[in-house]
């Protein structure tokens, strides 16, 4: 075991724990820089500000799939220590990847809406977890997250539509979720913070004129099934059927690998392109064909 009984506890009672120590110091460096880097490339072409984006852009910059066509993140999104510990605070053998990105909020971004991540996603059965490393730490300033412990175990699960925010009365859908008071959580340099799928959750608005910067990587239980409704291309892609396990490229297994052995992208996604929902296109959820970048 790589984790104390403690954090595993932790999680398991409150549906969100903080661990430090899990990269050195010169890793947290270096995959700061690419990852700030990678989205930096992704977002080139958009030179809105932030008073014209709209009211989910403005909670964060969100780039899917890193992983897929920036081969130098690819050691951070399978990082066998992060990856391990998410396999043993959900007590399963193995992980898969449903999808890694980047959160970045920028200065002057809005709250992140409470929302539950679990009802966004395709899957059956609920064993699920995010890694959410916030690459320069996270304040009550800058956006940290807030989590109603226990909220993962209480039953209620609730589709909030945060691409929506704004047109949408989200406090409506969410009145069920806010089963107790948010815990604002700042996390250190250094730790990472994981929390259930269930787990409801926020974010802080960013107040600094700095972007907070966060990488995330989404794990779930090798074996869980496709639900029987919804889309999402986690499985569209690998034309995974309803009821059949979510077993991948597309989500391949990320712990345990093989020492040295990182999984190999799938084809990319251009044969999807017509008919996708735009909040996928608007984040970079598509990679551009072509030679991958670093
Ligand atoms: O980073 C944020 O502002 C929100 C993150 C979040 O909702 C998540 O990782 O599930």
């Amino acid at each position: 075991m790589l984790l104390s009984d403690t954090f595993v506890a932790r999680f398991r009672r409150n549906g969100y724990v903080i661990i430090p120590g899990l990269l050195t110091d010169t890793e947290w460096t270096r995959y700061a820089s690419l990852v700030r880097d990678a989205v930096l490339r992704r977002t080139r072409r958009d030179t809105r500000p932030l008073s014209e984006k709209s009211a989910y852009e403005q909670s964060f910059i969100q780039c899917m799939n890193l992983w897929e066509d920036f081969p130098a993140i690819r050691p951070l999104t399978f990082h066998p220590k992060i990856c391990q510990a998410a396999a043993e605070l959900l007590g399963v053998q193995a992980v898969r990847l449903w999808h890694d990105q980047a959160l970045f909020k920028e200065a002057g971004g809005r709250r992140t809406d409470p929302h539950q991540d679990f009802p966004y996603w395709t899957m059956q059965e609920t064993e699920t977890i995010t890694a959410w490393i916030p690459f320069d730490g996270t304040t009550r300033d800058n956006g940290c997250m807030g989590y109603i412990p226990g909220s993962h175990i209480t039953g209620v699960r609730r589709f909030v539509n945060i691409f929506q925010a704004g047109k949408e009365d989200l406090n409506a859908q969410a009145r069920d979720l806010l089963t107790g008071d948010f815990v604002y959580e700042e996390v250190p340099r250094g730790s990472i913070a994981f929390h259930h799928g269930l787990t409801t959750h926020e974010a802080e608005p960013n107040t600094t004129d700095r972007t907070r910067a966060v990488h995330t990587m989404i794990l779930f239980r090798d074996g869980i099934t496709r639900s029987t409704k919804g889309r999402h291309f986690a499985v569209d892609r690998a034309g995974i059927q309803p009821g059949a396990p979510i077993a991948s490229d597309v989500t391949p297994i990320a712990w345990p690998l093989p020492a040295g052995r990182l999984p190999e992208p799938p084809p990319p996604m251009t044969d999807l392109l017509a008919d996708v929902p735009h909040q996928w296109l608007a984040s970079g959820a598509f990679p551009e064909p072509g030679p991958a970048s670093t």
